[in-house]
């Protein structure tokens, strides 16, 4: 099994590096993609030195699977090159998600919809992975009639230069400027261009993701995306409205029995989600789990999760992983 990490210098592609070592996924071989800017450079990994090579060398070499995280446009480029080869791509970016010819997989969701002949395979935005995970127990159980989110998201979101202006502007160092403000000690209600209905790009994505993972068009889904001074972790505050109606103690206990989901949800010891807590962790944390006492049916939660792992590279490793042992079976 060869497989390529494309934009391996990257933040989630470091953090891609990470989950292959922590699972210890099997390969053969392994190629390392990166921009020509920094193809010749060297990069370890697992105590192996590894050199940087070019998307042109490393779809001569066709490998089984390529993880993409280099943006839209490289995706757009060269994903259908890699696929022509016999890759199957995994692609982080939404340059495919949306499109009625390609699956957007959250494995523990809808993994079984894939089949050999997807070879482009979509990864959904972070704030979309993280909410679908933590519904989908409670989405089988009662039913989903509508979503409210707001989403708390960290700047390790918008990649490594938005962490350098938070990081600069907080030691009081000139910072360039990855934001259209400041981001140390402020909030910002704006991630991604806003669209001509008012809503920015990445609550667009939220909620038409939602609805295609779930493969429910009638679900409604509003969202409020804000980008706020912090690393570790997306958060969000999620309103859910069922068509049946809940048990608490049951919501509960069907997270709690979910994989990949942790319930902290002990208000009274100041237990609860936080992204320091979720940071370099694959799960997704939920918890101030409460009825909303102003409508039937319908629960308040906080979902936590580490938005380079579980809402990047976590997901995108499991869908190879899923491939791989779907292929030992065949
Ligand atoms: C963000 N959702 O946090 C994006 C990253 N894909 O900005």
């Amino acid at each position: 099994m060869k497989l390529a990490v494309v934009g391996a210098t990257g933040l989630v592609g470091g953090e891609i590096l990470e989950v292959l070592e922590e699972r210890n996924v099997p390969f053969d071989d392994l190629l390392l993609v990166a921009s020509e800017r920094s193809a010749g450079k060297k990069k370890v990994f697992k105590s192996k030195e590894y050199t940087l090579i070019t998307l042109e060398d490393a779809v001569k070499q066709a490998p089984d699977f390529a993880i993409f995280s280099a943006g839209g446009s490289t995706s757009l480029e060269w994903a259908p090159k890699f696929a022509e080869v016999g890759t199957t791509v995994v692609d982080n970016s939404s340059a495919w998600r949306m499109s009625p010819d390609h699956k957007l997989i959250v494995p523990e969701i809808n993994a079984s919809e894939l089949t050999a002949e997807d070879k482009i395979i979509a990864n959904p935005n972070c704030s979309t992975i993280q909410m679908v995970a933590a519904l989908e127990p409670l989405r089988e159980r009662y039913g989903i009639k509508r979503i409210v989110v707001s989403t708390y998201q960290s700047v390790t979101g918008s990649g490594k230069a938005a962490v350098d202006q938070m990081m600069n502007e907080r030691e009081g160092k000139a910072a360039d400027m990855c934001y259209p403000h400041k981001i140390d000690m402020n909030v910002l209600p704006h991630i991604d261009v806003f669209q001509e209905n008012g809503y920015t790009k990445e609550e667009m994505k939220m909620i038409n993701e939602t609805k295609k993972i779930f493969n429910d068009q009638s679900i409604a889904v509003t969202a409020t995306t804000v980008r706020i001074p912090t690393m570790g972790g997306h958060s969000e505050s999620v309103n859910v409205e069922f068509k049946e109606d809940f048990d608490l103690a049951e919501v509960k206990a069907l997270l709690e029995a979910t994989e990949g989901i942790i319930v902290q949800d002990d208000p009274a010891n100041n237990v609860y989600p936080m992204p320091l807590t979720a940071h370099k962790k694959d799960e997704v944390f939920v918890g101030r789990l409460r009825r909303d006492e102003s409508q039937a049916n319908t629960l308040n939660m906080w979902i936590v999760a580490d938005n380079l792992r579980k809402g990047a590279a976590t997901n995108a490793v499991q869908i190879v992983q899923y491939l791989q042992k779907q292929l030992e079976n065949a």
